[in-house]
C-alpha cells in the first residue's frame, strides 16, 4: 500500500480524497494555486505545496509542476480527482514514466475512451448497443451526406475528441446538413485540435443513465448499479439519484451486464462509469465511458456502502478486489444536489465571500463540502461548492429529506442554485419520476 498520495485537485473532491487517505493511514500532499491558500483541502492535508498562480493552466493543469511536487514530497501516487488532469492520458503516462502511480486506469484505456469513436468501437466490439450512426470519422462532404441520408433526420454530429456535451451539433433537416458538418469540423479543430466528426441518430429528450463499475488488475469486474443523471442544464448535472426510478428491472440488469461485458473486454482496472442514453421505449445505448471518479459517486456509495475512493486506491496499489458481485447489496434510495455558486435563474457564476454558512445534518444526510463560513469563492474554477446527498428507505423519503435539507442549508453572501433544486424536487414530474434530459429547461420556462 502507498504511504503518501498527492492529490492533484482542489475543492470538495480534494477533501473527499484526503478523508479516504486518512482512514487508510496514508499521508496526503495537497497542491494549491496562490488563490487557494485558504482552501479547506490545504488545511486538511499533511503537507502542502503551492504549484502556481490562479489560472488552472498555470497550476492544476501544469503537469511538470505537479510531477515535481510529487517528487519533492516523495509521494508514491497521484490521485487526480475529476476534471483537470483526470482524463489526460499524457499525464497518466508521465506519472508512470516518473515512477509515480496514477490512481486511475491504464493510460492506453484513458486514451481509447477519450476518443469518442474509439469508445463507440470498444462498445460495439463488446456487443454493447450504440446509437445507429457512422462507423468511424467522416472523411469528406460526399461521405458525410451519404451517411446522413442513411441515418435520417434529426441527427447529431459529434466531435471525435469531444465528450460531456462539448462539440455536438443537432441537425433537423438535410438542407442544413453540410453547413453544420463544416461548422462542427471547424469547432472540433478550434476546441480540441481535431476536426474529426461522426454522426448518430438524434434521440429527443432521452434519459441519461450511467453504470458505476470497478475492475482490478486480476480480471475481476463488478458493477455498483446505476445513477440517473438526466437532470442537467447545458450539460451541467444538477440533481442525480440512485437507483434510477421507473426503469424496468430487466432493462436495468441488461445495462449492468452490458457494462461488465465492456470493462471485461478492455481489461479495465479502476473505477469507471459507462454512460447510456435511454429512450422512452427503454432501449439503451452506450454513449461514452468516463475513466475517472465522478462528481456524483457518493450516491452509489450510499446505496452500496462501498467507498469508491478507497477501492480506487487499493486497486491502483495492486490489491485484488475484496468484493464479488454477490457481495454487493443495494439498499435505500439516494439523491444528490450539486450546490453550485451560480444564479438559480440565469446560472451566471456567483463568486464572493460566504458571510454565513450552516450545513444541514441529521439522519440520512451527507455533505461533501469544500467551503466554510468566511471562505471567499474564487471565480477561476468550476462553481461547485459542495454536494448534498440524502438517502431514504425509498425514493419519496429521500426526496422529502432532500427538501428538508435544502431548506436547512444556509449560504449567505453568494447565490446558489438551491432554490431551483427545491422547485424541481417539489414538482409533480420529479415526484412521479418522469425525468429526462429536457425536464430542467422545460421547468425553467414555466417559472
Ligand atoms: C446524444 C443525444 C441525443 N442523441 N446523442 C450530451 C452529452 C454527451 N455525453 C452526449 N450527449 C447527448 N448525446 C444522440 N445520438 C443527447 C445528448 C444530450 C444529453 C445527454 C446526456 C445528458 C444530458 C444531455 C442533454 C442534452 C443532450
Amino acid at each position: 500500500m502507498y504511504s503518501k498520495i498527492l492529490i492533484a485537485n482542489r475543492g470538495e473532491i480534494a477533501v473527499r480524497i484526503i478523508r479516504a487517505c486518512r482512514e487508510m493511514g496514508i499521508k496526503t500532499v495537497a497542491v494549491y494555486s496562490t488563490v487557494d491558500r485558504e482552501s479547506l483541502h490545504v488545511g486538511l492535508a499533511d503537507e502542502t505545496i503551492c504549484i502556481g498562480p490562479a489560472a488552472a493552466s498555470e497550476s492544476y493543469l501544469k503537469i511538470p509542476a505537479i510531477i515535481s511536487a510529487a517528487e519533492v514530497s516523495g509521494a508514491d501516487a497521484i490521485h487526480p480527482g475529476y476534471g483537470f488532469l483526470s482524463e489526460d492520458s499524457a499525464f497518466a503516462e508521465k506519472c508512470v514514466a516518473s515512477n509515480i502511480d496514477f490512481i486511475g486506469p491504464k493510460h492506453s484505456i484513458i486514451k481509447m475512451m477519450g476518443d469518442k469513436i474509439g469508445g463507440r468501437q470498444a462498445a460495439q466490439n463488446a456487443g454493447v448497443p450504440t446509437i445507429p450512426g457512422t462507423k468511424g470519422a467522416l472523411n469528406n462532404k460526399r461521405e458525410a451526406l451519404e451517411a446522413s441520408e442513411k441515418i435520417g433526420f434529426p441527427l447529431i454530429i459529434k466531435a471525435k475528441a469531444g465528450g460531456g456535451g462539448k462539440g455536438m451539433r443537432v441537425v433537423y433537416s438535410k438542407s442544413n446538413f453540410l453547413k453544420s458538418f463544416d461548422l462542427a469540423k471547424l469547432e472540433g479543430e478550434a476546441a480540441f485540435g481535431n476536426g474529426d466528426v461522426f454522426i448518430e441518430k438524434y434521440l429527443q429528450n432521452p434519459r441519461h443513465i450511467e453504470v458505476q463499475v470497478l475492475g482490478d488488475k486480476f480480471n475481476n469486474y463488478i458493477h455498483l448499479g446505476e445513477r440517473d443523471c438526466s437532470l442537467q442544464r447545458r450539460h451541467q448535472k444538477i440533481i442525480e439519484e440512485s437507483p434510477a426510478s421507473n426503469l424496468p428491472d430487466k432493462v436495468r440488469e441488461k445495462m449492468w451486464s452490458a457494462s461488465i461485458r465492456l470493462i471485461q473486454d478492455i481489461g479495465y482496472d479502476s473505477a469507471g462509469t459507462i454512460e447510456f442514453l435511454v429512450d422512452d421505449q427503454y432501449n439503451f445505448y452506450f454513449i461514452e465511458m468516463n475513466t475517472r471518479l465522478q462528481v456524483e459517486h457518493p450516491i452509489t456509495e450510499i446505496i452500496t456502502g462501498i467507498d469508491l475512493v478507497k477501492e480506487q486506491i487499493k486497486i491502483s496499489a495492486g490489491e485484488k478486489l475484496g468484493i464479488t458481485q454477490q457481495d454487493v447489496n443495494f439498499n435505500n434510495h439516494a439523491i444528490e444536489c450539486r450546490i453550485n455558486a451560480e444564479s438559480p435563474t440565469n446560472f451566471m457564476p456567483s463568486p464572493g465571500k460566504i458571510i454565513r454558512y450552516r450545513e444541514p445534518g441529521g439522519f440520512g444526510v451527507r455533505v461533501d463540502s469544500g467551503v466554510y463560513q468566511g471562505y471567499d469563492v474564487v471565480p477561476y474554477y468550476d462553481s461547485l461548492l459542495a454536494k448534498l446527498i440524502c438517502f431514504g428507505k425509498d425514493r419519496n423519503e429521500a426526496r422529502i429529506r432532500m427538501l428538508r435539507a435544502l431548506d436547512e442549508y444556509q449560504i449567505d453572501g453568494i447565490e446558489t442554485i438551491i432554490p431551483l433544486q427545491y422547485r424541481i424536487l417539489s414538482s409533480l414530474y420529479y415526484e412521479e419520476g418522469k425525468i429526462h434530459t429536457g425536464l430542467v429547461e422545460s421547468l425553467l420556462k414555466e417559472i
